[in-house]
């Protein structure tokens, strides 16, 4: 997501940069790319309409032409401009010692269900005793949906009765959450293919009934300029408090994270990253234009990172290494790191500067596969053989692809590949201590190179030298 409008707006950027003063032509020059891009980015285009008469007024109110350096002021004000039109989430508005009704809206397949069942599962995290309702009782299945991922995830869900109305189920809902003494209850409605009258009045006697502190509406990142339309309809009809934007990790252009705000004036909640029930981030607007504009999203891969790095393993190794000891242990356990840090691309993406280089890393070809296949390799030898690379023969190396299920060529290519990294090792000897910068030098030698701005460590390493263990 975002990776078009953030190539085309790096290379307005680039442009400007490259320039150095800046005439109020290029100014307008610029203004009307970023136009472009916005809307190739399917931004909405009164949204885009807005957002380029607020960036041209700071501009000319910040003097652009006389600054320093021009291109950063440029850069910053439309960052600025960004988070703005973003604008910042707000909490869910729950009170304490009171029952929360939460009401869950959206066109059908947004993701309502799946939403729900993260929303109880992150609320319940906090401390807050849940109950979970479905009242679709159109669609076949769509209550045992929610009540199996409810089985799934240890959640509280109303239990399903035939033949009742989606009122008798609210009425049900609000009287058993009270029962229970659930701090929330979350009502997950039926969807719709589009807006229609009917399932809109039963919509809004829902909410006079249940009457929800928070109407949620849940919206798919890939349906576009599309999801305004809905937004405004549904918000019209029932009135939202906020929406969620759901399959944000496909990749659609982002328009609609873009539009949401300024269509519905209320604040983007949370985002739908993936199926799983944890996969619900909260909405951050910094952070989003910092992917956008390219400066990567550092404090999520910081986040990333913290979480799944076994810190003291981290460390151990580090200074193994800065020992210039290297093993097959040492590879294992970097592979494995790697690995626990998830998709290797999206990683990458998150690195300042490298969302410029998203096709090189195409190119690069970079696999979790081939990481998979190494973890077996290496699993699949003694730990004398892992200590000493050196005794891996013929008749060793068949027996280790045997173990793993891979080619001997395999074995061979993953040995060659423990060559170069013991050599890389070396280096790091000489580079200094490991941390944030040790591990960005690591990622540069990984993507062979490419990464900017890490220090003159390139410098040290022969020009000829390409390192890439994850390339096939
Ligand atoms: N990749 C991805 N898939 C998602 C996300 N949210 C939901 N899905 C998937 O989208 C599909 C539809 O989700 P549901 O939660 O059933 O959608 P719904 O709005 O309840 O659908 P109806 O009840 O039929 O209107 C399911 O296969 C979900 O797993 C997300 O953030 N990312
Ligand atoms: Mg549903």
């Amino acid at each position: 997501m975002f990776t078009g409008l953030s190539e085309r707006l790096n290379t307005v950027f680039d442009k400007l940069t490259r320039r150095g003063v800046l005439t109020e032509s290029m100014v307008d020059e610029t203004m009307r790319e970023i136009k472009i891009a916005l809307l190739e980015a399917d931004v909405a285009l009164p949204v885009v309409k807005s957002f380029i008469a607020d960036v041209r007024e700071k501009a000319v109110g910040a003097d652009v032409i006389k600054t320093v350096s021009p291109a950063q002021t440029v850069v910053k004000i439309v960052h600025d401009s960004l988070v703005q039109l973003l604008g910042n989430t707000e909490p869910l508005k729950l009170l304490p010692h009171q029952q929360n009704v939460i009401l869950m809206l959206g066109l059908q397949g947004s993701g309502k269900t799946t939403s729900s069942a993260k929303l109880a599962k992150r609320l319940q995290k906090e401390g807050k005793k849940v109950l979970l309702a479905s009242l679709d009782v159109y669609r076949p299945a769509a209550r045992e949906q929610l009540t199996e991922l409810a089985r799934q995830n240890d959640l509280p869900v109303l239990s399903i009765e035939a033949n009742e109305k989606p009122l008798q189920i609210t009425k049900r809902a609000l009287q058993t959450a009270r029962d229970n003494l659930a701090d929330v209850l979350i009502l997950d409605t039926a969807g719709r293919l589009h807006i229609d009258e009917e399932m809109m009045r039963e919509l809004m006697a829902v909410r006079d009934l249940a009457k929800p502190i928070e109407s949620l509406l849940v919206v798919d990142a890939l349906i576009g300029q599309d999801a305004l339309n809905v937004a405004e309809q549904f918000h019209q009809k029932i009135g939202i408090t906020g929406t969620i934007l759901t399959r944000i990790d496909g990749d659609s252009r982002g328009g609609a994270a873009l539009s949401m705000r300024a269509v519905t004036k209320t604040p983007v909640r949370f985002l739908g990253v993936g199926e799983k029930a944890d996969a619900l981030e909260v909405f951050d607007a910094k952070r989003i234009a910092d992917r956008i504009l390219g400066m990567g999203d550092v404090v999520g891969l910081v986040e990333t990172a913290m979480e799944k790095i076994n810190q003291e393993e981290a460390q151990k190794a580090a200074e193994r290494m800065m020992s210039g000891h290297f093993d097959l242990n040492d590879m294992l356990s970097q592979i494995q790191q790697i690995n626990k840090m998830g998709d290797l691309k999206g990683i990458m993406k998150m690195i300042p500067g490298l969302s410029k280089l998203q096709s090189k890393l195409n190119a690069a070809d970079i696999d979790n596969k081939i990481i998979k296949h190494q973890e077996a390799i290496i699993l699949s030898m003694t730990p004398k053989e892992r200590k000493n690379p050196d005794i891996l023969k013929a008749a060793r190396k068949q027996r280790i692809a045997a173990g793993a299920g891979v080619q001997v060529s395999d074995v061979n290519r993953l040995l060659k590949q423990f060559d170069q990294m013991a050599q890389v090792m070396k280096y790091f000897k000489k580079a200094g201590p490991l941390g944030m910068m040790g591990m960005m030098k690591k990622m540069n030698a990984l993507t062979g190179g490419n990464l900017p701005n890490t220090g003159n460590f390139e410098g040290q390493l022969p020009s000829s030298f390409k390192y890439n263990p994850f390339k096939k």
